[in-house]
C-alpha cells in the first residue's frame, strides 16, 4: 500500500484495564507500530473496556460501524492471577476472531495470555517484540493483504 492510503488508514483500538500497567506497555508499542507505517496519530482512536472479557463485543460494535479500515485489540490475561483463566482468554480469543470473520475487519490480536507477570513484562517491553507492536504491524499488513484481493 502506498504512503498516502496508509496516512489515511483509520485504526480502532480496544485496550482492557486489568492488568492496566502491561497493557499501556502493549498500547506504546501499538502505537509505535502504526507510526512506523505511517499511520496519523489523530487517525487512531482508543476505547477502554473493563477486562478482555469485554474486548470482543467492543471491537465487534467498532467493526460493524464500519468507521476503521482495521482494529487492535490489547489486553493481558495472566494465569497466576486468576482462577477462571480459561475463561476469561480462551472466550477472548474466540471472540476476536469471530470479530473478524464475520465483519471482515481484520483484527490484530495484542491479548497476552501468560503464566506470570514476569512473562507479561518480556511480550511488552519498549521494542519491536512487543506484542501490541506486532499486532498493530498485522493489521496493518492484512488490510494491504485484503485490498489486494479485492
Ligand atoms: N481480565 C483480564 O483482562 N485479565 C485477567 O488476568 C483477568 N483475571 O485475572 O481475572 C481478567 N478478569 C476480568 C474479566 O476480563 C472480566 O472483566 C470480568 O470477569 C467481568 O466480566
Amino acid at each position: 500500500m502506498n504512503q498516502r492510503k496508509l496516512q489515511s488508514l483509520k485504526v480502532g483500538i480496544v485496550c482492557s484495564r486489568f492488568n492496566e500497567f502491561v497493557v499501556n506497555a502493549l498500547l506504546d508499542g501499538a502505537k509505535r507500530g502504526l507510526a512506523k507505517h505511517g499511520v496519523q496519530e489523530r487517525n487512531i482512536e482508543v476505547f477502554w473496556v473493563p477486562g478482555a472479557y469485554e474486548i470482543p463485543v467492543m471491537a465487534r460494535l467498532m467493526a460493524l460501524s464500519r468507521k476503521y479500515d482495521a482494529l487492535v485489540t490489547l489486553g493481558a490475561v495472566i494465569r497466576g492471577e486468576t482462577a477462571h483463566f480459561d475463561y476469561v482468554a480462551g472466550p477472548c480469543a474466540e471472540g476476536i476472531m469471530q470479530v473478524q470473520l464475520e465483519t471482515l475487519v481484520p483484527v490484530g490480536f495484542g491479548v497476552l495470555t501468560v503464566e506470570s507477570v514476569e512473562q507479561a513484562a518480556e511480550r511488552s517491553r519498549a521494542d519491536e517484540t512487543n506484542k501490541g507492536f506486532e499486532a498493530a504491524e498485522v493489521a496493518i499488513e492484512m488490510v494491504a493483504t485484503m485490498r489486494r484481493w479485492k
